[in-house]
This record gives C-alpha cells, structure tokens and sequence, in this order.
C-alpha cells in the first residue's frame, strides 16, 4: 500500500531493519500526515525485533474501520495498541473502549494549538478506559513502552531492554566525560 511504502522509505532513512511476523504490536494513525512522528514507535520495535504492523485508521474518517481494527486486534494476537492522532484526537480512547488490549497514545502536534489539544483529548480519558499517554511527539517512548510492556512475559526482551537503558546511560557518562576534558 501507499502507507506502507512511505513507511518503508521512512524507515530506511535512518537505517532501521525489517521486522517480520504476526504482529504483536499494532501502531495505528489517524492520517499518513502522521508518520513523520509514528515511524519511531516502529523503529523502536524493529530494533528490539518485535514484529509490528502500521496502519491509518481515523476515528473520524473512517469510523467502521477504527470498529474492525479495535475489535479484531486481541483476537488477531496483537497484544499492544500504540495510537497516534493530532487535534480533537479521539482515536487511542475510542480503540481503547473497544478492546482489553492495552492501549498506548500518542499525542500528535498537528494544529494550531502547538499538541496541546491532542495530549488533553488523549490523557483525559474518563474513569474505567484508560490511555497510556506519552509526551507530545514521542512515538520513541510509546514504543519503548510497548517493548517492557511485552517485557512482563518475556525475559529476553526484558534484559534487552536493560541493555538499552546501560546503553543510554553510558552515552550521558562518555559524553559528560568529553566534557570534562
Ligand atoms: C487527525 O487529524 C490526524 O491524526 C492528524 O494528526 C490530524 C490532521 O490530519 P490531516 O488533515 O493531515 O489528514 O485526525
């Protein structure tokens, strides 16, 4: 598909692998203007070799397929949502209120209110469906998130993800060290 080629020309700009497989984590968008941002939530979970899947589902454009997505994705085996929408940003609440799997938002700054709009739509889910909210822009920790997340039940990804948080650890203390010198 058209996405799915941008997505691949993203991705191999920076360098990330391809990651094949039933999809244990699905990122979803509410349009393609959104993959400048969410294409890190993918890299994110190639580098970690989680097998994911990406796709455009508008809560307000296409509502029926937003409704198939959300309640086919447990059955399907995906396991973590990660969404991203900008705006009146309904798409991670609404996926959330349709399925048991968990569910990560990713507010998108895409308006004329600088992403504010969109962390508010996100993170003000009412009692009982919640969102795992994200900072504005960060489909890196939405990723990283689903990777612990998946984590729980799987040691090898768990003590990856140790390694990684060593790795950026001592890139602050070698380049602290630069410094000093
Ligand atoms: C939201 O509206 C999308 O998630 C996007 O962030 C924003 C603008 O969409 P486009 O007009 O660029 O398609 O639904």
């Amino acid at each position: 598909s058209i996405v799915e080629a941008r997505l691949k020309a993203l991705l191999s700009e920076e360098g990330s692998l391809d990651c094949s497989g039933a999809p244990q984590v699905g990122i979803i968008m509410g349009s393609d203007s959104d993959l400048p941002v969410m294409k890190d939530a993918a890299k994110v979970l190639n580098v970690f070799g989680v097998p994911n899947e990406v796709r455009i589902v508008s809560a307000h454009r296409t509502p029926e397929l937003l409704f198939s997505y959300a309640m086919n994705a447990q059955e399907r085996g995906v396991q973590v949502i990660i969404a991203g929408a900008g705006g009146a940003a309904h798409l991670p609440g609404m996926v959330a209120s349709l399925t048991p799997v968990p569910v990560i938002g990713v507010p998108v700054r895409a308006s004329a209110l600088d992403g504010l709009d969109s962390l508010l739509s996100i993170v003000q889910m009412p009692r009982g469906v919640p969102v795992a909210t994200v900072a504005i822009n960060n489909a890196t920790n939405a990723g990283l998130l689903a990777v612990r997340m998946l984590g729980i039940g799987n040691p090898d990804l768990q003590a990856r993800v140790a390694q990684y948080q060593e790795d950026i650890k001592n890139d602050v203390l070698v380049k602290a060290e630069k410094l000093e010198k």
